[in-house]
Protein backbone atom coordinates (compact mmCIF):
# COMPACT_ATOMS: atom_id res chain seq x y z
CA UNK A 1 0.00 0.00 0.00
CA UNK A 2 1.30 3.04 -0.96
CA UNK A 3 0.31 6.74 -0.21
CA UNK A 4 -0.57 8.45 -3.97
CA UNK A 5 -1.17 11.94 -2.69
CA UNK A 6 -0.52 14.21 -0.04
CA UNK A 7 -3.62 16.47 1.13
CA UNK A 8 -2.37 19.47 -0.45
CA UNK A 9 -2.01 17.67 -3.79
CA UNK A 10 -5.28 16.78 -4.15
CA UNK A 11 -8.03 19.13 -5.55
CA UNK A 12 -11.88 19.06 -6.42
CA UNK A 13 -10.99 18.86 -9.98
CA UNK A 14 -9.88 15.38 -9.62
CA UNK A 15 -13.21 14.84 -9.01
CA UNK A 16 -13.82 10.83 -9.13
CA UNK A 17 -10.46 10.22 -9.32
CA UNK A 18 -9.21 7.38 -6.82
CA UNK A 19 -6.54 8.39 -4.69
CA UNK A 20 -4.32 6.64 -1.55
CA UNK A 21 -3.55 9.09 1.75
CA UNK A 22 -2.39 8.74 4.56
CA UNK A 23 -2.24 10.23 8.36
CA UNK A 24 -3.67 10.40 11.83
CA UNK A 25 -7.22 10.92 12.57
CA UNK A 26 -8.16 14.56 13.99
CA UNK A 27 -11.50 14.19 14.34
CA UNK A 28 -14.42 11.55 14.15
CA UNK A 29 -17.98 12.53 13.61
CA UNK A 30 -20.95 9.68 13.71
CA UNK A 31 -24.58 10.56 12.84
CA UNK A 32 -26.08 6.92 12.29
CA UNK A 33 -26.25 6.19 8.70
CA UNK A 34 -22.96 8.33 8.15
CA UNK A 35 -19.37 9.09 9.31
CA UNK A 36 -17.20 11.89 9.24
CA UNK A 37 -13.32 12.16 9.47
CA UNK A 38 -10.73 14.28 9.09
CA UNK A 39 -6.97 12.75 8.40
CA UNK A 40 -3.96 15.30 8.38
CA UNK A 41 -1.28 14.92 7.46
CA UNK A 42 2.01 17.17 7.07
CA UNK A 43 0.46 19.67 5.04
CA UNK A 44 -2.67 19.54 5.91
CA UNK A 45 -6.51 18.19 6.29
CA UNK A 46 -8.70 16.01 4.36
CA UNK A 47 -12.45 15.45 4.90
CA UNK A 48 -13.31 11.97 5.16
CA UNK A 49 -17.74 11.47 4.37
CA UNK A 50 -18.57 7.17 4.86
CA UNK A 51 -22.52 7.67 3.74
CA UNK A 52 -24.53 4.13 4.25
CA UNK A 53 -24.96 3.07 0.63
CA UNK A 54 -21.98 5.31 -0.71
CA UNK A 55 -19.28 2.73 0.88
CA UNK A 56 -19.16 -0.53 2.52
CA UNK A 57 -20.48 -0.59 5.60
CA UNK A 58 -17.87 -2.40 7.73
CA UNK A 59 -15.11 0.78 6.84
CA UNK A 60 -18.58 3.34 7.89
CA UNK A 61 -18.56 1.12 11.24
CA UNK A 62 -14.76 1.61 11.53
CA UNK A 63 -14.34 4.73 11.01
CA UNK A 64 -16.86 5.58 13.62
CA UNK A 65 -15.13 3.76 15.89
CA UNK A 66 -11.72 4.99 15.70
CA UNK A 67 -9.84 7.56 18.02
CA UNK A 68 -8.15 10.52 17.16
CA UNK A 69 -4.61 10.04 16.49
CA UNK A 70 -5.17 6.89 15.24
CA UNK A 71 -2.85 6.41 12.05
CA UNK A 72 -4.57 5.48 9.02
CA UNK A 73 -4.73 4.77 5.52
CA UNK A 74 -7.76 5.90 3.17
CA UNK A 75 -8.61 4.76 -0.26
CA UNK A 76 -10.77 6.53 -2.50
CA UNK A 77 -12.72 8.64 -5.01
CA UNK A 78 -12.30 12.26 -4.81
CA UNK A 79 -15.78 14.36 -4.70
CA UNK A 80 -16.34 17.83 -4.95
CA UNK A 81 -18.06 19.17 -2.84
CA UNK A 82 -18.59 22.70 -1.69
CA UNK A 83 -19.33 21.99 1.96
CA UNK A 84 -15.95 20.70 2.35
CA UNK A 85 -12.85 23.20 3.87
CA UNK A 86 -10.71 22.70 1.14
CA UNK A 87 -13.32 21.92 -2.03
CA UNK A 88 -13.61 18.13 -1.89
CA UNK A 89 -14.19 15.11 -0.30
CA UNK A 90 -13.09 11.95 -0.12
CA UNK A 91 -15.60 8.45 -0.46
CA UNK A 92 -13.70 5.62 1.31
CA UNK A 93 -13.16 2.08 -0.62
CA UNK A 94 -10.85 1.03 1.46
CA UNK A 95 -8.86 1.44 4.90
CA UNK A 96 -6.26 0.43 6.91
CA UNK A 97 -5.73 1.14 10.64
CA UNK A 98 -1.90 0.92 11.39
CA UNK A 99 -2.20 2.12 14.89
CA UNK A 100 -5.33 2.15 16.39
CA UNK A 101 -5.71 4.19 19.47
CA UNK A 102 -7.04 2.91 23.13
CA UNK A 103 -6.34 6.20 25.15
CA UNK A 104 -7.97 9.07 25.12
CA UNK A 105 -5.69 12.12 24.95
CA UNK A 106 -5.24 14.67 27.94
CA UNK A 107 -5.87 17.32 25.56
CA UNK A 108 -8.41 17.55 21.90
CA UNK A 109 -5.84 17.78 19.14
CA UNK A 110 -8.04 20.63 17.64
CA UNK A 111 -7.34 22.50 20.97
CA UNK A 112 -6.00 25.99 20.10
CA UNK A 113 -4.95 26.40 23.84
CA UNK A 114 -4.28 24.26 26.99
CA UNK A 115 -4.44 25.39 30.19
CA UNK A 116 -1.24 23.52 31.67
CA UNK A 117 1.94 23.71 29.60
CA UNK A 118 3.31 20.74 32.02
CA UNK A 119 0.01 18.37 30.92
CA UNK A 120 1.42 19.18 27.18
CA UNK A 121 5.13 18.93 27.88
CA UNK A 122 4.67 15.22 28.72
CA UNK A 123 3.18 14.07 25.75
CA UNK A 124 4.95 16.87 23.87
CA UNK A 125 5.18 14.58 20.55
CA UNK A 126 1.46 14.07 20.86
CA UNK A 127 1.23 18.20 21.88
CA UNK A 128 3.48 19.14 18.27
CA UNK A 129 0.54 17.34 16.11
CA UNK A 130 -1.92 20.80 16.95
CA UNK A 131 -2.24 23.70 14.52
CA UNK A 132 -0.85 26.95 16.98
CA UNK A 133 2.62 24.71 17.30
CA UNK A 134 3.05 23.19 13.68
CA UNK A 135 2.81 27.06 12.54
CA UNK A 136 5.44 27.81 15.26
CA UNK A 137 7.82 25.09 14.45
CA UNK A 138 7.60 25.24 10.25
CA UNK A 139 8.16 28.98 10.96
CA UNK A 140 11.19 28.07 13.13
CA UNK A 141 12.59 25.86 10.26
CA UNK A 142 11.68 28.53 7.40
CA UNK A 143 13.69 31.43 9.78
CA UNK A 144 16.78 28.63 10.19
CA UNK A 145 16.78 28.30 6.15
CA UNK A 146 16.83 32.07 5.48
CA UNK A 147 19.48 32.84 8.30
CA UNK A 148 21.42 29.54 6.57
CA UNK A 149 20.81 31.10 3.10
CA UNK A 150 22.29 34.71 4.28
CA UNK A 151 24.95 33.38 5.24
CA UNK A 152 25.90 31.11 2.13
CA UNK A 153 25.14 34.49 0.35
CA UNK A 154 27.71 36.48 2.37
CA UNK A 155 30.31 33.25 1.76
CA UNK A 156 30.52 32.83 5.73
CA UNK A 157 31.77 28.89 6.74
CA UNK A 158 29.28 26.63 8.51
CA UNK A 159 31.42 25.60 11.70
CA UNK A 160 30.77 22.93 14.71
CA UNK A 161 33.16 23.28 17.77
CA UNK A 162 33.33 20.71 20.42
CA UNK A 163 30.43 21.04 23.33
CA UNK A 164 32.59 19.05 25.82
CA UNK A 165 35.10 21.48 27.02
CA UNK A 166 37.82 22.16 29.67
CA UNK A 167 37.18 25.45 30.48
CA UNK A 168 34.49 28.55 31.36
CA UNK A 169 34.21 31.20 28.62
CA UNK A 170 30.78 33.05 29.54
CA UNK A 171 32.14 34.53 33.06
CA UNK A 172 28.30 35.08 34.90
CA UNK A 173 27.07 31.89 33.14
CA UNK A 174 26.81 28.75 35.37
CA UNK A 175 28.47 25.07 34.34
CA UNK A 176 27.18 21.68 33.85
CA UNK A 177 29.86 19.58 34.99
CA UNK A 178 30.54 16.53 33.17
CA UNK A 179 32.50 13.42 33.42
CA UNK A 180 35.46 12.99 30.61
CA UNK A 181 36.84 9.83 31.03
CA UNK A 182 39.31 10.51 34.07
CA UNK A 183 39.22 14.18 33.73
CA UNK A 184 36.59 17.11 35.12
CA UNK A 185 34.75 18.58 31.64
CA UNK A 186 32.05 21.01 30.99
CA UNK A 187 29.14 21.40 28.43
CA UNK A 188 29.78 24.57 26.04
CA UNK A 189 28.28 27.46 27.39
CA UNK A 190 29.09 29.13 23.80
CA UNK A 191 31.24 28.42 20.93
CA UNK A 192 33.20 31.41 21.70
CA UNK A 193 36.71 30.84 21.49
CA UNK A 194 36.76 28.42 19.11
CA UNK A 195 34.74 30.32 16.76
CA UNK A 196 37.56 33.27 17.70
CA UNK A 197 40.02 31.04 17.07
CA UNK A 198 38.43 29.72 13.46
CA UNK A 199 38.44 33.35 12.04
CA UNK A 200 42.42 32.75 11.50
CA UNK A 201 41.91 30.43 9.27
CA UNK A 202 38.44 31.02 7.23
CA UNK A 203 37.40 34.78 8.53
CA UNK A 204 34.00 34.48 8.04
CA UNK A 205 32.14 31.90 10.16
CA UNK A 206 28.84 30.69 11.45
CA UNK A 207 27.55 27.90 14.33
CA UNK A 208 23.64 27.29 14.61
CA UNK A 209 23.94 24.53 17.82
CA UNK A 210 22.96 24.18 21.47
CA UNK A 211 24.79 26.09 24.50
CA UNK A 212 24.08 24.72 28.13
CA UNK A 213 23.47 26.78 30.87
CA UNK A 214 22.99 25.27 34.37
CA UNK A 215 19.94 28.71 34.72
CA UNK A 216 18.79 28.18 38.52
CA UNK A 217 15.96 30.39 38.14
CA UNK A 218 12.28 29.26 36.40
CA UNK A 219 11.38 31.95 33.72
CA UNK A 220 9.71 31.85 30.42
CA UNK A 221 12.79 32.95 28.61
CA UNK A 222 16.13 30.78 29.96
CA UNK A 223 16.43 27.40 28.83
CA UNK A 224 19.25 24.62 30.23
CA UNK A 225 19.67 23.89 26.37
CA UNK A 226 19.24 26.47 24.09
CA UNK A 227 19.73 27.07 20.17
CA UNK A 228 22.33 29.84 19.60
CA UNK A 229 23.04 31.00 16.21
CA UNK A 230 26.75 32.11 16.60
CA UNK A 231 28.67 34.36 14.00
CA UNK A 232 32.12 36.02 14.22
CA UNK A 233 33.84 37.58 11.21
CA UNK A 234 38.00 38.77 10.79
CA UNK A 235 38.67 42.44 10.28
CA UNK A 236 35.50 43.92 11.53
CA UNK A 237 34.23 45.74 14.56
CA UNK A 238 30.65 45.41 16.55
CA UNK A 239 29.27 47.90 14.29
CA UNK A 240 29.99 45.87 11.30
CA UNK A 241 28.13 42.78 13.47
CA UNK A 242 25.44 45.21 14.17
CA UNK A 243 24.69 45.93 10.28
CA UNK A 244 24.47 41.74 9.92
CA UNK A 245 21.89 41.54 12.67
CA UNK A 246 19.28 44.33 11.47
CA UNK A 247 19.93 42.76 7.95
CA UNK A 248 19.18 39.03 9.95
CA UNK A 249 16.25 40.42 11.67
CA UNK A 250 14.57 41.66 7.85
CA UNK A 251 15.29 38.32 6.41
CA UNK A 252 13.80 36.67 9.13
CA UNK A 253 10.69 38.97 9.61
CA UNK A 254 10.35 38.76 5.69
CA UNK A 255 9.99 34.62 6.25
CA UNK A 256 7.77 34.93 9.07
CA UNK A 257 4.95 37.52 6.96
CA UNK A 258 5.50 35.27 3.40
CA UNK A 259 4.51 31.86 5.69
CA UNK A 260 1.66 33.63 7.38
CA UNK A 261 0.44 34.95 4.12
CA UNK A 262 -0.01 31.32 2.66
CA UNK A 263 -1.74 30.48 6.22
CA UNK A 264 -4.61 31.76 6.66
CA UNK A 265 -5.23 30.96 10.34
CA UNK A 266 -2.12 31.62 11.60
CA UNK A 267 -2.48 33.65 14.77
CA UNK A 268 0.91 35.50 15.33
CA UNK A 269 1.63 38.62 16.21
CA UNK A 270 5.17 39.65 14.04
CA UNK A 271 6.68 42.27 14.39
CA UNK A 272 7.11 44.99 11.46
CA UNK A 273 10.29 45.38 9.81
CA UNK A 274 12.28 48.41 10.85
CA UNK A 275 13.80 50.34 8.30
CA UNK A 276 16.71 50.99 11.07
CA UNK A 277 17.16 49.10 14.31
CA UNK A 278 18.00 52.17 17.09
CA UNK A 279 21.41 51.93 18.88
CA UNK A 280 21.31 53.34 21.86
CA UNK A 281 24.65 53.71 24.06
CA UNK A 282 24.56 52.56 27.28
CA UNK A 283 25.01 56.06 29.34
CA UNK A 284 22.28 57.75 26.91
CA UNK A 285 19.70 55.01 28.61
CA UNK A 286 21.03 55.56 31.87
CA UNK A 287 20.70 58.91 31.98
CA UNK A 288 16.65 58.57 30.89
CA UNK A 289 15.89 55.81 33.57
CA UNK A 290 17.24 58.47 36.11
CA UNK A 291 15.56 61.33 34.59
CA UNK A 292 12.46 58.98 34.65
CA UNK A 293 12.87 58.72 38.48
CA UNK A 294 14.70 55.23 38.39
CA UNK A 295 17.04 54.05 40.85
CA UNK A 296 19.53 53.56 38.59
CA UNK A 297 23.42 54.17 38.54
CA UNK A 298 26.37 54.05 35.88
CA UNK A 299 27.68 50.70 36.22
CA UNK A 300 24.28 48.48 36.95
CA UNK A 301 22.52 45.97 34.85
CA UNK A 302 19.48 47.53 32.74
CA UNK A 303 16.56 45.71 34.42
CA UNK A 304 13.65 45.17 32.33
CA UNK A 305 11.15 47.20 35.03
CA UNK A 306 13.74 50.21 34.16
CA UNK A 307 13.51 49.63 30.34
CA UNK A 308 10.17 49.72 30.39
CA UNK A 309 10.08 53.33 32.32
CA UNK A 310 11.66 54.48 29.83
CA UNK A 311 9.61 53.20 26.80
CA UNK A 312 11.46 51.28 24.85
CA UNK A 313 9.68 48.50 22.31
CA UNK A 314 9.91 46.59 19.49
CA UNK A 315 14.04 45.69 18.23
CA UNK A 316 16.30 48.49 19.45
CA UNK A 317 20.57 47.75 20.50
CA UNK A 318 22.34 48.97 23.52
CA UNK A 319 25.56 49.50 22.77
CA UNK A 320 28.86 50.55 24.42
CA UNK A 321 28.26 48.87 27.88
CA UNK A 322 30.35 49.19 31.12
CA UNK A 323 33.44 46.77 30.62
CA UNK A 324 33.59 45.33 33.61
CA UNK A 325 30.58 42.82 34.07
CA UNK A 326 31.91 41.80 30.49
CA UNK A 327 33.95 38.68 29.73
CA UNK A 328 37.34 38.75 29.35
CA UNK A 329 37.80 38.30 25.00
CA UNK A 330 35.80 41.47 25.29
CA UNK A 331 37.53 44.47 24.08
CA UNK A 332 37.40 48.07 25.29
CA UNK A 333 36.43 51.37 23.61
CA UNK A 334 39.35 53.31 22.13
CA UNK A 335 38.29 56.54 23.89
CA UNK A 336 37.00 54.57 27.48
CA UNK A 337 38.98 52.02 28.78
CA UNK A 338 35.87 51.49 31.28
CA UNK A 339 33.46 51.52 28.38
CA UNK A 340 33.44 47.83 26.19
CA UNK A 341 32.96 47.83 22.39
CA UNK A 342 29.76 45.99 22.74
CA UNK A 343 26.13 45.35 22.21
CA UNK A 344 22.57 43.67 23.24
CA UNK A 345 19.83 43.27 20.67
CA UNK A 346 16.91 43.69 22.54
CA UNK A 347 12.98 43.25 21.74
CA UNK A 348 11.12 45.30 24.35
CA UNK A 349 12.50 43.28 27.58
CA UNK A 350 13.63 40.57 25.99
CA UNK A 351 17.37 40.46 25.69
CA UNK A 352 17.95 38.66 21.76
CA UNK A 353 21.98 38.51 21.33
CA UNK A 354 25.04 39.84 22.84
CA UNK A 355 28.14 40.80 20.83
CA UNK A 356 31.30 42.63 20.50
CA UNK A 357 34.49 43.46 19.41
CA UNK A 358 36.95 41.02 20.88
CA UNK A 359 40.35 41.68 21.82
CA UNK A 360 43.03 40.20 19.27
CA UNK A 361 46.10 40.86 21.52
CA UNK A 362 47.33 38.00 23.75
CA UNK A 363 48.77 40.24 26.47
CA UNK A 364 45.65 42.05 26.47
CA UNK A 365 43.75 39.24 26.57
CA UNK A 366 45.70 37.55 29.35
CA UNK A 367 46.21 40.53 31.39
CA UNK A 368 42.38 40.45 31.37
CA UNK A 369 42.07 37.27 32.47
CA UNK A 370 44.06 38.19 35.29
CA UNK A 371 42.23 40.67 36.23
CA UNK A 372 38.93 38.57 36.51
CA UNK A 373 40.57 36.06 38.37
CA UNK A 374 41.33 33.33 36.19
CA UNK A 375 43.66 30.77 36.06
CA UNK A 376 45.53 31.76 32.20
CA UNK A 377 47.45 28.32 32.31
CA UNK A 378 44.25 26.82 32.03
CA UNK A 379 43.83 28.99 29.03
CA UNK A 380 46.89 28.02 27.05
CA UNK A 381 45.32 26.02 24.69
CA UNK A 382 43.37 29.08 23.55
CA UNK A 383 46.37 31.78 24.84
CA UNK A 384 48.54 30.16 22.52
CA UNK A 385 46.72 30.57 19.16
CA UNK A 386 46.98 34.67 19.75
CA UNK A 387 51.30 33.98 19.74
CA UNK A 388 50.55 33.48 16.15
CA UNK A 389 48.81 36.80 14.77
CA UNK A 390 45.07 36.62 15.40
CA UNK A 391 43.18 38.76 13.05
CA UNK A 392 40.69 41.67 14.31
CA UNK A 393 37.48 39.96 14.79
CA UNK A 394 34.06 40.55 16.16
CA UNK A 395 30.63 38.62 16.87
CA UNK A 396 27.72 38.13 18.15
CA UNK A 397 25.53 34.66 19.64
CA UNK A 398 21.46 34.67 18.94
CA UNK A 399 19.40 33.27 20.86
CA UNK A 400 17.32 31.00 17.98
CA UNK A 401 14.05 30.51 20.70
CA UNK A 402 14.08 34.10 21.92
CA UNK A 403 13.91 35.51 18.17
CA UNK A 404 11.39 33.00 16.97
CA UNK A 405 9.07 33.69 20.60
CA UNK A 406 9.76 37.92 19.30
CA UNK A 407 9.04 36.79 15.67
CA UNK A 408 5.59 34.84 16.63
CA UNK A 409 4.90 36.54 19.73
CA UNK A 410 5.25 33.70 22.11
CA UNK A 411 5.49 34.32 25.84
CA UNK A 412 7.13 30.73 26.85
CA UNK A 413 10.01 29.91 25.66
CA UNK A 414 9.20 26.10 25.85
CA UNK A 415 6.80 26.48 23.02
CA UNK A 416 9.46 27.49 20.83
CA UNK A 417 11.95 24.61 21.82
CA UNK A 418 10.61 20.80 20.60
CA UNK A 419 11.70 19.45 23.84
CA UNK A 420 12.49 21.88 26.21
CA UNK A 421 14.92 21.52 29.41
CA UNK A 422 15.02 23.27 32.31
CA UNK A 423 15.81 23.22 36.36
CA UNK A 424 12.77 20.75 36.77
CA UNK A 425 12.61 19.12 33.11
CA UNK A 426 15.04 16.64 32.12
CA UNK A 427 12.52 14.31 30.21
CA UNK A 428 10.78 13.60 27.30
P1 LIG B 1 22.59 37.01 29.67
O1 LIG B 1 22.55 35.85 30.61
O2 LIG B 1 23.40 36.80 28.45
O3 LIG B 1 22.82 38.34 30.32
P2 LIG B 1 19.80 37.00 29.84
O4 LIG B 1 18.73 37.65 29.08
O5 LIG B 1 19.62 35.57 30.18
O6 LIG B 1 21.14 37.15 29.05
P3 LIG B 1 19.66 37.69 32.57
O7 LIG B 1 20.64 38.50 33.33
O8 LIG B 1 19.44 36.28 32.96
O9 LIG B 1 20.10 37.86 31.09
O10 LIG B 1 18.26 38.41 32.55
C1 LIG B 1 18.19 39.76 32.15
C2 LIG B 1 17.15 40.43 32.96
O11 LIG B 1 15.87 39.90 32.63
C3 LIG B 1 17.34 40.26 34.44
O12 LIG B 1 17.17 41.51 35.04
C4 LIG B 1 16.24 39.29 34.84
O13 LIG B 1 15.78 39.56 36.14
C5 LIG B 1 15.18 39.60 33.83
N1 LIG B 1 14.29 38.51 33.56
C6 LIG B 1 14.61 37.21 33.43
N2 LIG B 1 13.52 36.49 33.17
C7 LIG B 1 12.47 37.34 33.13
C8 LIG B 1 11.07 37.20 32.88
N3 LIG B 1 10.52 36.01 32.63
N4 LIG B 1 10.30 38.30 32.89
C9 LIG B 1 10.84 39.49 33.13
N5 LIG B 1 12.15 39.69 33.37
C10 LIG B 1 12.96 38.63 33.38
P1 LIG C 1 25.17 35.54 25.81
O1 LIG C 1 25.56 34.86 27.08
O2 LIG C 1 24.53 36.87 25.93
O3 LIG C 1 26.46 35.76 24.89
O4 LIG C 1 24.24 34.59 24.96
C1 LIG C 1 23.85 34.96 23.66
C2 LIG C 1 22.36 34.83 23.48
O5 LIG C 1 21.96 33.48 23.70
C3 LIG C 1 20.66 33.44 24.25
N1 LIG C 1 20.71 32.74 25.53
C4 LIG C 1 19.72 31.97 26.01
N2 LIG C 1 18.52 31.64 25.51
C5 LIG C 1 17.73 30.84 26.24
N3 LIG C 1 18.08 30.33 27.45
C6 LIG C 1 19.27 30.63 27.99
N4 LIG C 1 19.61 30.11 29.17
C7 LIG C 1 20.16 31.49 27.27
N5 LIG C 1 21.39 31.98 27.51
C8 LIG C 1 21.69 32.74 26.44
C9 LIG C 1 20.22 34.88 24.47
C10 LIG C 1 21.52 35.63 24.48
O6 LIG C 1 21.36 36.95 24.05
N6 LIG C 1 29.55 34.34 23.60
C11 LIG C 1 28.53 35.35 23.73
C12 LIG C 1 28.03 35.81 22.38
C13 LIG C 1 29.08 36.57 21.60
O7 LIG C 1 29.62 37.55 22.13
O8 LIG C 1 29.36 36.19 20.45
C14 LIG C 1 27.39 34.81 24.56
O9 LIG C 1 27.28 33.65 24.85
O10 LIG C 1 19.43 35.25 23.36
Amino acid sequence: LRRSHYSDEITSSMDGKQVTIMGWVLTIRGHGNISFATIRDKNGDISIVAKKGDCPDEIRETISSLKAHSSVAITGKVKSSEKAPSGFEIIPTELRVFSNVEKIPPFEPTAKTVKNIDTRLEVRPIDLRRSTLQHIFKTRSLVLESIRDYFANQKFIEINTPKMIATATEGGAALFPIFYYNKEAFLAQSPQLYKEQLTMSFEKVFEIAPIFRAEPSRTNRHLAEAISIDLEEAFVDYNDVMNRIEEIIKISIQTVNNYVESNSDVGFTTPSIPGVIPRYSYDELVDKMQKAGAKTEWGDDLYPSNLKKIGLEGFYFIKDWPLAPKPFYVKNSKSNPKVSESFDLMFGDLELSSGSTRIEKRDELAERMKNKGMNTDAFEYHLGAFDYGVPPHAGCGIGLERLIMALTGTENIRDVTFYPRDVDRLTP
